[in-house]
């Protein structure tokens, strides 16, 4: 892996970062990130070339005009410190990002367009044509390894939140986002870990923005445009990047978000977990994002599972 890549993308963030403000001279902008003038100058010109409107004003450089997606659109704008690798194809966003953070980038959402090799939990296939929204955030939190499956959870709460409020978008355990009980995001989690701590963390997040769902399998999956009509994905992406990177940041307060947007407590439930299927009433989620499950022969807490709704439980 090339390892300028992420230096060279958080000047570009750093700059972009800068022009957000305001006015910034070329000299404010060397110095707002870490670039040399003529770096900044071919920042620029390469910002331009990307379809931003960039015009010298006697205060310096304004931004007039926004591309409509795309890493630097991603960027601008963007209250998060986060650095976007944009790529019109990839295979999966998690891979590139895996491969990135084995490299040692931080802070670098991964974001395609389009990808051919878009991946669920169990190996299992994404669907993931052009005009949705994929992405995997690169994240380095200080926390202990066994976090990892709160993160999962974080981000789910994150799309939620993410998604025009006019849709009501509900959670279903553990990483599925639904509206009226059809899927219309999910959530991958990859994480390394050293010495009982986290090393990276990847939360990979598809959304079915502005695509059109008879193009995806599953059972009966929804998208932001058969709800509402075509979706701002820029602001769609950048909203998921900020909310998943303050969810991350503040792990006690990834559960409470959760339970305010869960659709799965109080139903009925049925868990495939690797070993064996419970059925039952969901009553609780417990830290780090396990289900408790009230059968027939007692409480159980389901660390990991495939969860289908049942009917609600009668009062
Ligand atoms: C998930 O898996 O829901 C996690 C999906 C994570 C996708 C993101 S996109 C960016 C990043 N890069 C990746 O390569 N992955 C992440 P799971 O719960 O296992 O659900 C997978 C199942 O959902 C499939 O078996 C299909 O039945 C169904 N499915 C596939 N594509 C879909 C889509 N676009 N919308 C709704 N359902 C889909």
């Amino acid at each position: 892996m090339d390892s300028s890549v992420p230096d060279r993308l958080q000047s570009r963030r750093r700059l972009l970062e800068r022009l957000t403000v305001g006015p910034a001279t070329s000299t404010e902008l060397a110095e707002g990130s870490g670039l040399s003038q003529s770096a900044v100058d071919e920042q620029l010109d390469a910002l331009e070339r990307a379809g931003f409107g960039i015009r010298e004003t006697a205060r310096g450089y304004v931004v007039d005009a926004c591309p409509e997606y795309g890493g630097g659109a991603i960027e601008y704008g963007l209250s998060a410190p986060v650095a976007v690798a944009y790529h019109n194809q990839l295979g999966s966003t998690n891979a590139r990002a895996r491969e990135l953070a084995t490299g040692g980038a931080r802070d670098v959402a991964v974001v395609a367009d389009e990808q051919t090799g878009g991946r669920g939990r169990r190996d299992r296939e994404w669907t993931s044509p052009q005009g949705g929204v994929w992405l995997s955030l690169v994240l380095g939190p200080a926390a202990p390894a066994r976090y990892a499956p709160i993160y999962t959870l974080a981000g789910a709460v994150a799309v939620a939140r993410a998604v025009p409020a006019v849709v009501d978008a509900r959670i279903k355990w553990p990483n599925d986002v639904l509206v009226d009980g059809r899927k219309l995001a999910g959530v991958l989690t990859e994480t390394a870990t050293t010495g009982g701590e986290l090393d990276w963390l990847i939360v990979g997040i598809g959304i079915n923005a502005n695509v059109d769902p008879t193009d995806l399998p599953g059972d009966d999956p929804t998208s932001l445009q058969a709800e509402l009509g075509t979706v701002d994905r820029r602001r769609l992406a950048q909203a998921t990047i900020e909310h998943t990177y303050e969810l991350a940041d503040t792990p006690e307060e990834i559960l409470p978000a959760w339970r305010t947007l869960a659709d799965t407590l109080g139903r009925r439930v049925r868990i495939e977990t690797d070993a064996e299927t419970i059925v039952g009433e969901a009553v609780e989620v417990t830290f780090p994002g396990s289900l408790i499950v009230e059968t027939p022969d007692g409480r159980r807490t389901v660390a990991a599972g495939d969860c289908e709704h049942l009917r609600s439980v009668p009062e």
